[in-house]
Formats: C-alpha cells, structure tokens, sequence
C-alpha cells in the first residue's frame, strides 16, 4: 500500500468518526446488517464516505435516485485531495488533465462525457448528454461546446499544486510511460437504489495518471465501468481501465445477476474472467461493486486494497472487499 492510499485511508476512517452516522465496522456485520435495507447507497474507496452523506441527503431532501448519485459524486469532483476524480487529477503524460464520466438510470437512460478539459463537474456534463440529447456519449471539444453552450463554467487549464508536483517527479524518471500499477487508481463509482427500488449509477474519473493524450478508459463507456438496469440490479468497476472494457465488466455482472447468480458471485466471476483475459495481471489492480434488486451488495477485486463506502440511512460504513490474490 502506498503512503498516499495509507495516508488517505486512515484520514478518512479517522475523520468517518466526526461525521455524524459514519461509523466503521466489520465486513462480516456490515454485509448482514444491510441486506436488503432501502435506500442504499454505494460507492467506491475512502471518498465514498462524504460521497454518499451527500447523495443520502439528497434523497432526504426528496431528489429522485438519478438527482442522488450526481449529487454525491459532485462532491469528489471537488476533492482536492483525490488525484483520480476532477480537475485536481493527474494530467495525461503531455501534462493536461482530461476527465471522463458516465451517468446511467435503472430505466436504461444513459449519458456519458469523455475527454473533457476545463469542465469542474463532468458527471453533470454526462447528465445533460443523458437528458438533453439524442445521444448517449460525447467527447473532447464536442463536450466542451456542449458545456459552454449549457452554461457551464469553463475553468483555466492549469494543473492542481499537487498534480503539478507529481507530474514534475514522473517526468524525471518516466521514459513517456503511463504508471499502470495497483495504486493508481481512486476513481469513483456510486451505485444505489431508492426506497423504491429504482436504481441508478454515476462514475467519474481523471482516468490513468500520464496516460497518452486522447486515452480513454471504462469509467465513461455504459456497460464497462457502469451498468444499471432496474430489472436486475447495477455494477460498477474502478482499476485499469483497458482491463475493464476487455471485458465489458459491469455489465457482464449485471448479465450473471440476471441469470441468477447473487451480486457476490457476479463480481467473483467478473474478476475471474478479468484475469483470463488480461496479461501482467501482477501488476494489474480491477475492483467491482454491485447491487441486486432485492438490496443484496456484492464487491470483489483483483488484489487486496479496494474498498467501498456503504450508506443508509441510520449508517454510512467502510467495508474492505475481498480479492482474488491475498497479498
Ligand atoms: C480508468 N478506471 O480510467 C479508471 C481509473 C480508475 O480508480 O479506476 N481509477 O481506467
């Protein structure tokens, strides 16, 4: 684990206890104690936690699921801390940050943006593109001429003090090489449900830190880094994302749910087949989270590290995922 994912974890888990309804508890209580509870929020990593408080109190204020999972996923678009999410991303290896996000609705609404410079809130770009259009997926200047023309602010391009700061070290020793590794990754994808039973998704990210200009990874393309279908149930992934659409992960595991397995068993198969697919899984970092109609949660990665943030609306919990590899 590096010192920044150590760091951050502990943070927020200290910081969870400040937060009214945020506790900590075991993966085992926690995976009993919620099945089947509505409404439910979850989303992935450590900024889950404060992502979630904000989708929850929209769904309290009377916001529909679709108006929740934008809502929390906002708040980490503006973490200054999260180098993966939002303009404070790392940049690609020309040293500009472009951001892709997906928003997808139980009823089969969908709407992504990939490639986008200069827009603080991509998810809510995507939102437009869902609502707005006849489209599904827009990309670079295209998305940014729908921003502008939808009014949204466009910010200077310059990159965060501490994106600046990490980019300048990676250009020392980086031969123009992309870091794939098991750490770069803290992307993030919300997935809940309404007391209702109505689903919804939503999944941001500054992508790959120093991929090549143009890159584009799962969090923005329906089915990889986000499924949702109100019939069955909705999945999301974060990790490499090239690892990801190979296997049109979400919805994939969306597709085993809807044959019978529980979201567990999806996500076990979904990284299962993951692995048969990809090379140097070693060095290869993938995690999925999912939800079934009936409220049951399933989440399972590649290696130890991933987590997710786990909300109703007495709680608002930490669990670690279980992974193949053990370490
Ligand atoms: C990507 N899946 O662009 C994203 C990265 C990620 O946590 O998940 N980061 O490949």
């Amino acid at each position: 684990m590096s010192h920044r994912r150590k760091f951050i974890k502990q943070s927020l888990l200290g910081s969870a206890l400040l937060i009214p309804g945020v506790s900590t508890i075991s993966e085992a209580k926690a995976t009993s104690l919620f099945k089947g509870e509505k409404p439910l929020i979850l989303s992935t990593w450590n900024h889950g936690l404060p992502a979630n408080a904000a989708a929850m109190e929209k769904l309290k204020a009377g916001g529909s699921i679709v108006d929740a999972v934008e809502t929390g996923v906002r708040d980490t678009e503006l973490d200054l801390s999260n180098l993966s999410v939002g303009l404070q991303g790392l940049p690609d290896r020309e040293g500009i940050t472009t951001l892709d996000a997906s928003i997808m609705s139980g009823d089969g609404s969908c709407g992504a943006v990939a490639f986008v410079r200069q827009v603080k809130h991509p998810i809510s770009l995507a939102r437009v593109v869902m609502e707005k259009t006849p489209h599904v997926m827009i990309v670079g200047e295209g998305a940014k001429q729908l921003a502008i023309a939808e009014g949204f602010p466009i910010e200077k391009e310059e990159l965060s003090p501490n994106a600046k700061k990490e980019y300048l070290k990676w250009k020392e020793t980086s031969q123009y090489k992309p870091v794939i590794n098991i750490e770069n990754h803290d992307t993030i994808g919300m997935i809940g449900m309404d007391a209702k039973g109505n689903l919804a998704g939503s999944c941001t990210t500054s992508g790959l830190a120093y991929k090549m200009h143009g890159r584009v990874g799962d969090s923005p393309i329906i089915g990889a880094g986000l499924f949702v279908d109100n019939e069955v149930g909705a999945a999301t992934a974060t990790g490499l994302g090239e690892s990801i659409i190979r296997i049109c992960g979400s919805f994939l595991i969306v597709e085993l749910m809807r044959h019978g397995r529980t979201p567990q068993e999806a996500c076990e198969e979904a990284v299962k087949r993951l692995i048969a697919k990809n090379k140097n899984i070693k060095d290869l970092q993938a995690g999925f989270l999912a939800i079934n109609k009936d409220g049951e949660v399933g989440a399972y990665a590649v290696h130890p590290g991933f987590n997710f943030a786990q909300a109703t609306l007495k709680s608002n919990v930490m669990i670690d995922s279980k992974s193949h590899f053990n370490g």
